[in-house]
């Protein structure tokens, strides 16, 4: 199965905005295999955001990510990324789709709720910016079964 990073960023932790999130994501079939409730360090931002480093929203982007508690996350699920980056929607949230949750959550593209990885590197390599293999716990849900048309 294919595991991706997401954060709920603060404006979501401090909108309380954590469980309707999680709870699409859940409702998607996704399964939560870590989580928790965090402020991330300074180091950790500078590398999860590596890529914008230098960019003109970087000093904000960074404050915002340190401006309060984040929920650092790992979902796993077939094609977990693409299929996150899906349901969060366009990093814009005025422009991201209805039913997302960033269209339907958000309005500015400086306090857009949440992060997912954009690729299965950026992935492994942001899990490993705020879990380590421990972190990742193993179950079933009990719907898999009949969620899936074919399990590998
Ligand atoms: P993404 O989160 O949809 O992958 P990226 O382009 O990777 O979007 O940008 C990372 C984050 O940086 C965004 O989610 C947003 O919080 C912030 N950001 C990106 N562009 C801007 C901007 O133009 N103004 C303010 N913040 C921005
Ligand atoms: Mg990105």
């Amino acid at each position: 199965m294919d595991r991706t990073f997401v954060m709920i960023k603060p404006d979501g932790v401090a909108r309380g905005l954590t469980g309707a999130i999680i709870s699409r994501l859940e409702k998607k079939g996704l399964k939560l295999v870590a989580a928790r409730l965090v402020c991330v360090t300074e180091t950790q931002v500078m590398d999860q955001y590596r890529e914008h480093a230098g960019k003109p929203f970087f000093p904000s982007l960074k404050s915002y990510v340190m401006s309060g508690p984040c929920m650092p996350m790992v979902w796993e699920g077939r094609n977990a990324v693409a299929v996150v980056r899906h349901l969060i929607g366009a990093t814009n949230p005025a422009e991201a789709a209805p039913g997302t949750i960033r269209g339907d959550l958000g309005l500015d593209t400086g306090r857009n709720l949440v992060h997912a990885s954009d690729s299965p590197e950026s992935a492994a390599r942001e899990i490993g910016i705020h879990f380590t293999e421990k972190d990742l716990v193993e179950y079933r849900r009990v719907e898999e079964p009949v969620l899936y048309e074919w399990t590998e």
